[in-house]
């Protein structure tokens, strides 16, 4: 799979991720695809497309997700990634009817090993977003809950569609909240209203989860896409390496004191000061001219 060979810049081209190669044709949509492909102008737009059961994780989705993921950092074309769902909703978490998560309710038989499930399938995937070498923007369509809110969350920033919530629905099943729930929730908004998201369930709409510092922006429904393309663009237009080792300076001092966190950034700034983008940037700074960054 090439995703640089996604038509021309400017065209966005849906296809299924695993049947692209390079120099092969353009391919038609097809409704069976369990991410939706689009790229332009660096930005590379993958859409959860299983809208009748609200875009839940399937071992399927889960596996052509990763693979879209893996192809975009190992693709110098594509320099911001957009997550977003098909349909009224982004994600409601584990589809709780897949082989793989669906308890079998015959009395006395094997409990489902949702510790393999969530180990061997979201743990990957949260891990993936976290290291992407481009930034990922999550543009929340619709309900996003359980692990697909936790997924959302897990993108360095997230837009959402005003009439988007977010649900930790976990606890409503007897779980606790994965993908990095545990983890992002009390970073985000602070243990207090962690847990309250987390124990109660309840339905965090957009403009409350923006005022509560969940999430960067909620917008007019309207806009997402086009705001979701726009910010993508923007980002795209960066320094792609040091956005990258931003988020992984950032995720890292939360273990750390101030003095580790000093020492860190004075590692990665030596990294970042022997590359191209930081020469390019002050030359068209002092040049008075746009800069080109290119460093992943
Ligand atoms: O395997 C493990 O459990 C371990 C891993 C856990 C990770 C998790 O994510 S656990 C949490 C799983 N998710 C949930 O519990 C959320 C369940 N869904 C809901 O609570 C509601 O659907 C929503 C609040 C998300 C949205 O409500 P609403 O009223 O807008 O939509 P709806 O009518 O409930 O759902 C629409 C359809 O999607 C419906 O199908 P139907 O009746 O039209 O054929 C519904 O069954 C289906 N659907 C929604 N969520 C799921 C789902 N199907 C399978 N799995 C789902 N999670």
């Amino acid at each position: 799979m090439n995703i640089a060979d996604l038509g021309p810049s400017g065209q966005p081209v849906l296809s299924r991720i695993p049947r692209l190669r390079a120099g092969a044709p353009i391919p038609t949509p097809m409704s069976d695809a369990l991410i939706l492909s689009s790229t332009q102008n660096g930005v590379l737009t993958l859409t959860l497309n299983r809208p009748s059961a609200l875009n839940s994780f399937t071992t399927a989705m889960h596996g052509e997700l990763l693979a879209a993921l893996n192809a975009a950092a190992t693709n110098s074309a594509v320099r911001c990634v957009v997550l977003t769902g098909a349909g009224r909703g982004f994600c409601a978490g584990q589809d709780l009817s897949d082989p793989a998560a669906a308890p079998d309710l015959t009395p006395g038989a094997k409990p489902k090993d949702l510790g393999a499930l969530v180990a061997g399938y979201y743990m990957p995937l949260v891990q993936r977003l976290r290291t992407l070498p481009v930034p990922v923007v999550a543009a929340v369509n619709g309900v996003a809950a359980g692990a697909g809110a936790n997924v959302a969350l897990a993108c360095d920033i997230v837009l959402a569609g005003e009439s988007a919530s977010f649900v930790q629905a976990f606890s409503k099943i007897g779980l606790i909240p994965d993908a990095g729930g545990t983890w992002l929730l009390p970073r985000l908004v602070g243990r207090g209203k962690a847990l309250g998201l987390a124990m109660l369930g309840d339905k965090l709409k957009a403009a409350e989860a923006e005022r509560l510092g969940l999430i960067w922006q909620a917008v007019p429904d309207a806009e997402l896409a086009s705001q979701a393309q726009a910010l993508g663009e923007r980002l795209a237009g960066l320094p792609t390496r040091a956005l990258a080792a931003t988020r992984q300076a950032m995720d890292a001092a939360g273990q750390m004191s101030l003095d580790q966190a000093l020492a860190a950034e004075a590692q990665l700034q030596g990294q970042l000061g022997a590359a191209h983008d930081y020469l390019e940037g002050v030359s068209a700074f002092f040049n008075k001219r746009a800069p080109v960054f290119t460093d992943r």
